[in-house]
């Protein structure tokens, strides 16, 4: 029997859900474009669409909201998250910002010019497109096992080092203004870096004085793996471990809608006095004053508490734990995933499960498609749909190496029963997988079309 430690809370507010009908379902699917972001939530029972920003915030956190100092200017809020931020994470400066793409694109604006290129282990989708925004070119250099849906790598998160430099031996430091690496790589399965992957790295961008930013979504969830995986590191506080990594690099950009379990907002963080300087002011254009972003006070006293209970031990290990259980529970029944289990999510490898639909025909939608049909779940695709896109100069289609689908599990949400409904409903559509078909997408924008591209079944 599988299992992982009991919820180290214990539940004071509930929140109703309701399942609709098969026929109810079907209609809701078609109305939406046959996209899961159109459908309305009180259409979906399981809503695994994403970890970010649908945590459950804890009695700590919705008391310091109370406490929240909704000053214009110099708020006791920005102060207590200040304490935490420095603490954490140790560099010099940071401006709030209203989510992880608010950060992004401050960084984007400031730093990336027209034709220069940014590197990175594997760019999310926010990050890729505030890339290209601004002319630029994101490059994924993960290590060849992330490719590889059944490697185990145990830090599968990895940059490829070697890659890494000859990239940049080849396009040369000054085309490459910062250099980046997310922890955990949230696009190949929700993989861990190595802290000497870490090391490797910020070692290669200092040595060509390349800034090194980390995308710092799921911080503690990678210095669990690093605890967990790594021998060097197994009697090492979280705190210690995080402390290292952030020493490595000269900033991050942090959406604290993850491992700050909060429901919005985020930060973008440096050591640069001048970038600094440039970023409050692209801050004060866009988000608001410095002190608070685009953030409401008691938004910054729950993500003080929050980055505090995001790296709580007894919390990580249910949390990860959590995850692991869902994943072993799918191995069990032959469901092709993404291995080994990662930290915030599975991901199904929609292309190897649905291998008689093409890339073109999007497998990874049609099985979304499928978990909404079967059981009004609700998951999303990271493969052709999100991450697709045509070449601007060459028009050739870059399609990204899986077809993946990811189950993403929100924070402090759901219990193991309702882990257990989302298998059996997988279970179920994997003994009739060869009747489900492709789809045809009919509408598109150009940049983050995963959003609100509307599709059609092929018949
Ligand atoms: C996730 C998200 C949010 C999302 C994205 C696409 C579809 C649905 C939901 C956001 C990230 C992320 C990484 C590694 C930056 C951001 C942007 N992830 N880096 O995984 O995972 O942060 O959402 O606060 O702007 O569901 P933001």
């Amino acid at each position: 029997m599988i299992s992982y430690p009991p919820e180290p809370f214990r539940i004071k507010t509930v929140e109703k859900i309701r399942l609709l009908s098969r026929s109810e379902r079907e209609a809701a699917i078609k109305e939406a474009g046959y996209n899961i972001f159109n459908l309305s939530s009180r259409d979906v029972y399981i809503d695994l669409l994403t970890d970010s920003g649908t945590g459950a915030m804890s009695d700590q956190q919705w008391a310091a909201l109370m406490q929240g100092d909704e000053a214009y200017a110099g708020a006791q809020s920005f102060y207590r998250l200040k304490e935490v931020i420095d603490q954490i994470f140790g560099f010099k400066y940071f401006v709030p910002t209203h989510q992880g793409r608010a950060a992004e694109n401050i960084l984007s604006a400031l730093l990336v010019r027209p034709g220069s290129s940014i590197p990175n282990n594997t760019h999310f989708d926010t990050t890729q497109a505030n890339v290209l925004a601004r002319g630029g070119n994101p490059v994924n250099l993960a290590i060849p096992e992330a490719g590889d849906p059944q490697s185990s790598h145990p830090f599968k998160g990895n940059m490829d080092v070697e890659k890494l430099e000859k990239f940049i031996q080849e396009t040369g430091t000054e085309n490459i203004p910062f250099g980046m690496i997310t922890i955990t790589n949230n696009a190949i399965g929700g993989q861990p870096v190595s802290m000497q992957n870490l090391h490797q790295v910020s070692e290669i961008y200092r040595k060509s004085r390349i800034p090194f930013f980390i995308d710092a979504c799921r911080y503690a969830e990678n210095a669990f793996f690093v605890r967990e995986r790594d021998p060097a590191f197994s009697d090492k506080s979280l705190l210690d471990i995080t402390r290292e990594v952030f020493s490595l690099a000269d900033g991050a950009t942090m959406s604290a809608k993850k491992d700050a379990i909060v429901n919005i907002g985020g930060f973008l963080t440096m050591n640069d006095e001048t970038l600094f300087q440039n970023a409050k002011n692209e801050l004060i254009l866009r988000e608001g004053f410095p002190t608070y972003g685009g953030l409401a006070g008691r938004d910054l006293d729950a993500i003080a508490v929050g980055l505090r209970e995001g790296l709580d031990e007894k919390y990580l290990a249910y949390r990860v734990g959590q995850t692991a259980y869902f994943g072993h529970r799918l191995q069990e029944l032959g469901i092709p995933i993404v291995k080994p289990p990662g930290g915030h999510a599975i991901y199904v490898d929609a292309g190897a499960m649905l291998s008689h639909i093409p890339a073109d025909s999007f497998p990874g939608q049609s099985l979304v498609i499928e978990l909404y049909l079967e059981g009004a779940v609700r998951a999303v695709e990271l493969g052709s749909v999100a991450f697709g896109r045509t070449d601007p100069d060459t028009g050739e289609k870059i399609l990204p190496a899986l077809e993946l689908v990811r189950l993403a599990v929100p924070r402090r949400v759901y219990t193991q029963a309702h882990i257990d409904y989302v298998v059996e409903t997988l279970a179920r559509i994997n003994e009739r997988k060869e009747s489900i078909r492709g789809y045809r997408m009919i509408y598109a924008p150009k940049l983050l079309r995963h959003f609100t591209a509307r599709f059609d079944p092929i018949r």
